[in-house]
């Protein structure tokens, strides 16, 4: 693939990478995106499985689901897309995932700061004392976890449609877009909010916006340019240019 000039003098000149990612790049690792031809929601409603109200209505189905989509997350490995931006960290000083993903693959794939704003699917908490449960504590057998020490009904650590999301989390990762030189959109349809707008204060306070997706989204326009195809074929290229570019 041929870049173009501009955007090859700011991979050359820059210091501070954010990626900034959704469900997209995950897809080539066997998992379902939310929205769009194959998308989650095409199949399934989000107010009856994706808000607290829906969990307190029917905890063993939101369970069901989170125990189903568990089991993909952990047999799916991280693909050459989650590869190549763990490999970022080799060529420059501060590189950043901010990912609305859940699925933990750019942990496994080697990235070092990773801010997930919209939880990890691997850990749970107690909605009455907040006491926290790792997978490996919790045995679902069709009747829904409780918590050992109150009693309370136990819930994946994601946010869900109407709640906040994590307060420190969510600064940390927007600080980090607000400084980049170069902020990659990957692999999302940048439609949730608040998290969409952290691409969009990256761009306002100088960053380089880089879209990388298999078709236009709501960002294509403001974007400063954007690369149409799979992440997992188009972040390795990026990579490739950046070697010839920069020693590490
Ligand atoms: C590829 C590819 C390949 C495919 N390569 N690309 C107006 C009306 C109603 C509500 C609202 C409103 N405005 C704002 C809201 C609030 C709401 C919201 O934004 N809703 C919008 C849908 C309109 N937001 C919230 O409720 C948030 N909280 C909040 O606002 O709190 C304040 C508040 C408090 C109290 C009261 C009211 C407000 C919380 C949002 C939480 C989102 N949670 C989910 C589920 C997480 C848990 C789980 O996984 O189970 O997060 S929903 C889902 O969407 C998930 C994702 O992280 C998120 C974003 O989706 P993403 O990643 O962009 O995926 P897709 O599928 O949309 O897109 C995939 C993209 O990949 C596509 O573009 C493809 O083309 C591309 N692609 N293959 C590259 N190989």
């Amino acid at each position: 693939m041929k870049f173009s000039d501009e955007f090859i003098e700011k991979l050359s000149e820059a210091e501070r990478i954010v990626f900034f990612t959704g469900a997209g790049i995950s897809a080539e690792s066997g998992i379902s995106t939310f929205r769009g031809k194959d998308g989650i929601w095409n199949k399934l409603k989000p107010e009856e499985l994706a808000s607290f109200d829906a969990f307190l209505r029917n905890p063993e189905l939101v369970w069901e689901w989170y125990q189903y989509r568990r089991k993909i997350v952990n047999e799916a490995q991280p693909n050459p897309g989650h590869l190549a931006i763990a490999e970022f960290e080799k060529y420059y000083k501060d590189v950043s995932v901010v990912t609305q993903n859940v699925d933990n693959l750019h942990r496994r794939a080697g990235s070092s700061n990773v801010y997930e704003l919209h939880g990890n699917i691997e850990r749970n908490y107690c909605i009455n004392c907040r006491t926290f449960y790792n997978k490996e504590d919790l045995q679902f057998s069709g009747k829904i976890p409780v918590c050992k020490s109150c009693g309370g009904l136990i819930r994946p650590d994601v946010v869900w449609f109407g709640e906040f999301l994590p307060e420190d989390i969510f600064n940390d990762g927007e600080s980090k877009a607000i400084h980049s030189d170069i902020c990659f959109v990957v692999g999302t349809s940048a439609i949730v909010y608040p998290a969409a707008n952290i691409p969009i204060l990256a761009k306002r306070s100088g960053s380089f916006l880089v879209e990388v997706n298999i078709e236009e989204t709501e960002l294509t326009n403001f974007a400063d340019y954007s690369l149409f195809g799979p992440s997992g074929k188009i972040l390795p290229q990026i990579l490739e240019e950046v070697k010839t570019l920069r020693k590490a």
